[in-house]
């Protein structure tokens, strides 16, 4: 019993693992445009395009700036919400991240 409980306090007291998401940028969209993530996921996006593109929240919670081709941006998400983003150089390119 005594190590039963020892180890349910071990396992609360485990932080969460961040889970990681990957988001491909090509043919002038987002790929996936539509994430489900959790507080404190991160997520990844890669140009595989040939023209510059950012991936920019609306509410500013998170900004790749300006990724040239083949280059890549992690962004941390630390806020609960519905974070609409899109392309501050092609505002065509939206894409929403909904936070959990
Ligand atoms: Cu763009």
């Amino acid at each position: 019993m005594r190590i039963a409980l020892t180890i349910a306090m071990l396992v609360l007291a485990l932080p969460a693992y961040a889970a990681g998401h990957s988001v491909e940028i090509k043919g002038m969209r987002f790929s996936p445009a539509r994430l489900q993530v959790a507080v404190g996921d991160t997520v990844t996006f890669t140009n595989a395009d040939s023209v510059r593109h950012t991936a920019t929240a609306l509410d500013r919670s998170f900004d790749t700036g300006r990724l040239a081709t083949g280059k890549t941006a992690t962004v941390k998400i630390t806020t609960v919400g519905k974070h609409d983003f899109r392309c501050m150089i092609h505002p065509s390119m939206k894409g929403t991240i909904t936070v959990k």
